[in-house]
Formats: C-alpha cells, sequence, structure tokens
C-alpha cells in the first residue's frame, strides 16, 4: 500500500501522485527536501511540499527553459544557471557544443547532493569539465560579482512564494540584467499562466520595465498545477523567433521535446494570455 502525497494549489486544488518509497527526506538550513519514487511519475524531487521535478516529464520543462535561449543568443560561450540543484537544466545547457563554461549558482547543496544520489537520470553532466557548481546566494552574487558577464541567464528557481520568493524580486531581475552581456538573453520560469495568472503577469510587468524584448511562451509541464506551463525569454536586442539553425541541429537530434517547429509554436499565445498583457 503506497502513500498519497498531494501538492495543493491556493487551498482549493490538488494534485496527488502514488508513492511506492520514500528515497530521500531531508531538512537543509533552507527547505524541506524529499525524493519518492512514484508509480506513475519515476522518482520525483518535492521542495517544501511542492513538486519539483519528475522523471517521466522533467525534459518538457529542462529542455524549453534552456533551448529558445540557447538558439538564440548571439553568443553562448558562458552561462549562468541560478537554481536547478536537480541538475536538468546544466544537462540541456552542456549539450551544446558552443558553451564554454557553464556557472550554477545553487544556495542549497543539499538538493544537489540528494539529486546525484537519487535523480541520476536527470542531472547526468556533473562532471562535464564546462561546469561550476556555487553553493551561494545567487541575490548577493548578481548583486556584487565582479565575474566578466553572461551571454545567458537561465532562472530555474522555485515558486514564488517562500524562500525562494526573492529570486522573483524585480531588483534581482535587474541584478541579473547587470550580469548579462548587452546582447545577451535571460530565460526563465515564470509559473502557470492559469492558475498562477496573477503571478504569470506580475513577473511579465516587472520584466517589461528591464528589458526591450519580452516574451512569454507556453508548453505542457503535467507535473505542475493545471499543466499549463510558462517560461519568458528576455533580451534588450533580437527577439526569440530567429534562432540559428546550427544550433538547433547540434542539439534537436538529442531533445525529447524540442525541435525546430515547437521553437516557433511555443510563443503562439492564446488570447486569454495576450489579453491579459494587453498584447
Ligand atoms: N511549481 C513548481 C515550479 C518549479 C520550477 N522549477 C523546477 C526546477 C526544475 N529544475
Amino acid at each position: 500500500m503506497g502513500l498519497w502525497y498531494d501538492e495543493i494549489f491556493h487551498g482549493h486544488t490538488r494534485l496527488g501522485l502514488l508513492s511506492k518509497e520514500t528515497l530521500f527526506s531531508g531538512q537543509s538550513p533552507y527547505q524541506k527536501i524529499e525524493v519518492i519514487d512514484t508509480v506513475g511519475f519515476g522518482r520525483v524531487l518535492i521542495i517544501d511540499d511542492v513538486f519539483m521535478t519528475s522523471e517521466y516529464d522533467e525534459f518538457l520543462y529542462h529542455e524549453m527553459l534552456t533551448h529558445p535561449a540557447l538558439t538564440t543568443a548571439p553568443s553562448i560561450e558562458r552561462v549562468l544557471v541560478i537554481g536547478g540543484g536537480d541538475g536538468g537544466t546544466v544537462r540541456e545547457v552542456l549539450r551544446h557544443p558552443d558553451v564554454q563554461q557553464c556557472v550554477m549558482i545553487e544556495i542549497d547543496e543539499m538538493v544537489v547532493n540528494a539529486s546525484k544520489q537519487h535523480l541520476p537520470g536527470i542531472g547526468t553532466a556533473w562532471n562535464d569539465p564546462r561546469l561550476e557548481v556555487r553553493f551561494i546566494d545567487a541575490i548577493e552574487y548578481v548583486n556584487k560579482s565582479t565575474d566578466a558577464p553572461y551571454d545567458v541567464i537561465l532562472l530555474d528557481g522555485t515558486d514564488p512564494v517562500g524562500p525562494g520568493a526573492v529570486l522573483f524580486d524585480e531588483s534581482f531581475y535587474a541584478d541579473c540584467r547587470r550580469m548579462l552581456t548587452p546582447d545577451g538573453v535571460m530565460a526563465l520560469q515564470s509559473e502557470s499562466p492559469l492558475l498562477m495568472m496573477d503571478m504569470f503577469v506580475d513577473i511579465q510587468h516587472k520584466l517589461r520595465r528591464l528589458f526591450s524584448e519580452v516574451h512569454p511562451y507556453l508548453g505542457p509541464v503535467p507535473l505542475y498545477g493545471t499543466g499549463t506551463w510558462s517560461w519568458t525569454w528576455c533580451s534588450n536586442t533580437g527577439e526569440p523567433l530567429r534562432p540559428i539553425p546550427e544550433r538547433q541541429a547540434a542539439i534537436v537530434e538529442g531533445s525529447k521535446a524540442y525541435n525546430e517547429d515547437l521553437h516557433q509554436a511555443v510563443f503562439a499565445l492564446p488570447n486569454y494570455v495576450k489579453r491579459a498583457l494587453k498584447l
């Protein structure tokens, strides 16, 4: 007899997964971290009772966060990933042969250690020599760092509640822009335009005050409430619908979801989103 794990949304809706086994349970200085093995979604990372990623559908999330930015930025030599302690995003970044250095800033070492041990199918690039993982506070890093600017920045945080909420502050986005090259591209997960419409719209408004090009895009992630998820592509130059064919060619074959057609399609927005954003 398994145990049901539920993520509850707004106190009125829940998504439940039947667990076969708890593989890891720990409390870090920042958050509660669990890895469970489920009947339907394979192994699942849960942080503070929120489903973060699953073996079943993680590719839908990580490929979509990564490849629209990595195939359109003028240069992708230096990439910064903030959060993403399960290793899925850096795995996708490092599939691009043009990436020379990928720095990952993750505050919580326990997330990385639990993921390395229990989610080895998601984090397959931990030993790539181009990857540098730093266990420091991202807020402080983007505010104070004198490191060279990055060609691409990817924000792979939790939801805008609890300790991760500061990663959705406008001042944090402004500091990320400071760490980006003038023609660099930033992409971030920007919540569900259905279940978290207010947060989604708020994120777009903050980004629009900082970047001249702000383009949300949508895709399915069954693990997240309502299944419809959003990411946002931002830059002060360029636009997202002109990917570099050689970059795409290098990764499409090995991608489970991302391809040339999908790249164009995900930026097509339904009316309810266009109206909410007054587009
Ligand atoms: N509602 C959950 C949103 C989680 C977004 N980040 C997931 C991290 C996967 N690398």
